[in-house]
């Protein structure tokens, strides 16, 4: 169970529960309260947490967390699949096989106000990009931090473009066996192999760190160069090593970094990958506001007893965790 939470007495609890409906200032605030803010910068997000509760400020907050799942894998090169991935993400999300605790201690069910808006209604027509890149305006105007489950990887192109319309250039960090850099990949500009090229020559990064990378070819490695897009190899993984933005970061997870023994649920099964504690501890570095994430490339065909979408689920537990920890800058 939650046990950085169990410490905490329920009467502290209940200053941070999520009130349905509110509209909650961010977390950033709280995280600038006078001598908390060397502690929220230095360790483990619940130690810190349970310490401002302590504080006793009696507005403490939560940053407002939308769940949208994005049914489409019409621009996936190799398989279908993945546009079934959403509903399943959201069912391991809630399965009683696990509480809803991510490991920093913050419990989505207590500690943040998390809103699962369902799936968007999506026809894999030419009108699913302004849709997609509208629902992430719209979030991130709101102040909430929205976290999208995939969905093929195209879908990450709208979404950070409507952040970006919102809130300005975001900075990236990227895990994927793949760097999705194709200028033109057979003909579909909106390729599930291409959407950081569409994001970087739009402008709409500043900054791309990609972890996990195990298929670089020369065309991409021209394009990397292009963009000036900062690659951490599978080969030359570290956890301690990969470099992480400055926020506002958005953090986009495709499944396939993963090597396939710990999710055989991909298109691309790329052998060599990363597991998943190794990704678990990037993560756990990230410091930076977070403005949005997503998971994607789950494909539910290609499963072994739903193993894979537990495994995105975790991802999404602790992304929302991370999205809690507003802006430490
Ligand atoms: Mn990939």
């Amino acid at each position: 169970m939650a046990k950085a939470l169990s410490a905490i007495s329920p009467a502290s609890r209940a200053i941070v529960s999520p009130v349905p409906g509110t509209v909650l200032p961010s977390f950033g605030a709280l995280f600038s309260i006078g001598p908390s803010r060397g502690a929220a910068a230095a360790g483990r997000l619940g130690s810190n947490v349970q310490g401002l509760w302590l504080t006793g400020a009696k507005e403490l907050a939560v940053r407002t967390v939308s769940l949208t799942g994005l049914p489409t894998d019409s621009h996936s090169s190799y398989l279908r699949g993945p546009a079934a991935a959403p509903a399943l993400i959201r069912q391991a999300l809630g399965s009683d096989h696990w509480n809803r605790s991510s490991e920093s201690g913050i419990d989505l069910d207590v500690d943040l106000c998390v809103e699962d808006g369902g799936d968007l209604a999506l026809d894999e027509g030419e009108g699913d990009f302004d849709r997609i890149r509208m629902s992430a305006r719209e979030a991130a105007a709101a102040g909430k931090v929205p976290i999208f489950l995939g969905g093929d990887h195209m879908v990450t192109y709208p979404v950070v473009a409507g952040i970006a319309d919102a809130l300005g250039p975001v900075q990236i960090l990227h895990f994927d066996a793949h760097p999705d850099l194709y200028d033109d990949f057979e003909g579909d500009p909106l390729s599930h192999a291409s959407p950081f090229a569409r994001i970087m020559e739009g402008g709409m990064a500043t900054r791309l760190v990609q972890v996990g990378i195990r298929t670089l070819n020369a065309h991409c490695r021209e394009q990397a160069a292009r963009f000036g897009v900062e690659i951490v190899a599978a080969a030359d993984f570290a956890a301690a090593a990969v470099p992480i933005p400055h926020g506002p970061l958005y953090i986009s997870i495709d499944i396939d970094a993963l090597d396939p023994a710990y999710a055989p649920g991909v298109s691309h099964h790329e052998p060599g990958g990363l597991s998943v504690r190794e990704i678990l501890s990037v993560l756990h570095r990230v410091q930076s506001r977070i403005v949005g994430a997503d998971v994607v490339e789950y494909n539910p065909q290609r499963d072994i007893n739903g193993m894979t979408a537990v495994v995105a689920a975790k991802f999404v537990k602790e992304l929302a965790a991370l999205a809690a920890r507003g802006d430490s800058q």
